[in-house]
């Protein structure tokens, strides 16, 4: 079983990451971590925060000379801005953001507390622990990315510059469309027996649970809508020497809530970031009287560093998934069992 817990404010000493259940036997290279961060914090867009972070892990349990032990990984990425003790109280929230619910919920009376934690800057964890769980997926050649379709309607890579600049310069911000694709993941990860045990529903709370995104859609996704089944489905062929094939993968690889072998496509929706430099209309939480919602140092758009965060949340659930099927606490266990299967499901 494979789990994980994060921790950290933004502005905090640290964002920490336990993951538990990676098997023993695994060689982690952090420097494979911190290439994972770094893509985390570029993209065209980003605000001051990422000129002063320049976030790495330390891993500082679960491995022995760079090998995992079975044992909860722990990882540390310290915050270079650590100043939450020193900053200044927040009192009008942003719509959009976590501020009015998250004050009421836990009855603050300084929005900071909320936002501390609401922050994006914990997708850092979240990128840790997916690189963690891509040197896994590495060993079975598994492989996942992610690309931009567009950002404010644009989709050529020079007018998305463009209406970036234009929302810099207009004190406003954008959101955008990415793809995630998961390459040679092995036919039957995820089950149709249990609803949370379907892959696809495991991927998209994965991945709407990354701050910001609002919609994710699998394969064709919204576009079935529109279109017959006889268009839609991906007729199945087998000849001897290719096994099962399809000619489409309108199914984005699951059926039945089932890797079906063909590569995993998602697609989300990221809102355009809510802190907006030229405010919107809000309430003072404290003498409710209308006032312009708070202006905090944030982003203007970060939906390639949004595709980077799922990309690790696709990672750690097909780990999870990987773990699952093949499971064992020994990474040459995992790989014998996934050899056996394949062998058993090729002779069937
Ligand atoms: C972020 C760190 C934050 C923001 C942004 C993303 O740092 P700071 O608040 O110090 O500028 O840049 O997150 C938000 C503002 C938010 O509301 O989510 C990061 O590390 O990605």
């Amino acid at each position: 079983m494979l789990r994980y817990l994060t921790a950290g404010e933004s502005h905090g000493k640290a964002i920490i990451a336990i993951l538990e259940g990676m098997p023993a036997g695994l060689r982690i290279d952090s420097a494979k971590i911190n290439s994972e961060l770094k893509r985390r914090q570029a993209g065209f867009g980003r605000g001051k925060r990422m000129q002063i972070e320049k976030d790495s892990a330390q891993v500082i349990s679960g491995l022995k000379n760079n090998i995992t032990l079975g044992s909860p990984v722990t990882l540390l990425i310290q915050n270079k801005d650590a100043s939450i003790e020193k900053l200044h109280k927040v009192l009008c929230p942003r719509p959009g953001h976590a501020d009015l619910a998250g004050l009421l919920k836990y009855g603050f009376s300084d929005i900071r507390e909320v936002l501390e934690r609401a922050s994006a800057r914990s997708t850092a964890a979240t990128v840790a622990i997916g690189a963690v769980c891509k040197i896994f997926l590495d060993g079975f050649g598994i492989n996942v990315s992610s690309r931009v379709l567009s950002v404010g309607g644009e989709i050529d890579g020079q007018a998305i510059k463009g209406a970036i600049k234009e929302a810099i310069k207009n004190k406003d911000t954008l959101g955008g469309i990415f793809e995630v694709t998961a390459k040679n993941v092995p036919v039957g990860l995820g089950s149709y027996v249990q609803p949370d045990r379907r892959l696809d529903g495991k991927l998209a709370q994965g991945v709407m649970s990354i701050p910001g995104i609002k919609a994710v859609e699998v394969g064709l996704g919204f576009g079935y809508a529109q279109r017959l089944g006889s268009e839609t489905h991906d007729a199945i062929y087998y000849s001897k020497d290719k096994w099962f094939t399809r000619e489409s993968n309108n199914a984005g690889g699951i059926e039945g809530g089932i890797s079906n072998g063909e590569d995993i496509i998602l697609r989300a929706c990221m809102k355009p970031i809510c802190t907006l430099m030229q405010p919107l209309d809000s309430v003072n939480i404290l003498n409710k009287k209308a006032s312009k919602a708070a202006v905090e140092r944030s982003d203007t758009c970060v939906v390639e560093a949004a595709g980077v965060v799922a990309e690790a949340a696709v990672n750690y659930c097909l780990a999870e998934a990987m773990l699952e099927k093949f499971g064992g606490d020994n990474l040459e266990d995992i790989k014998r069992a996934l050899l056996y299967y394949k062998k058993r499901i090729k002779l069937s």
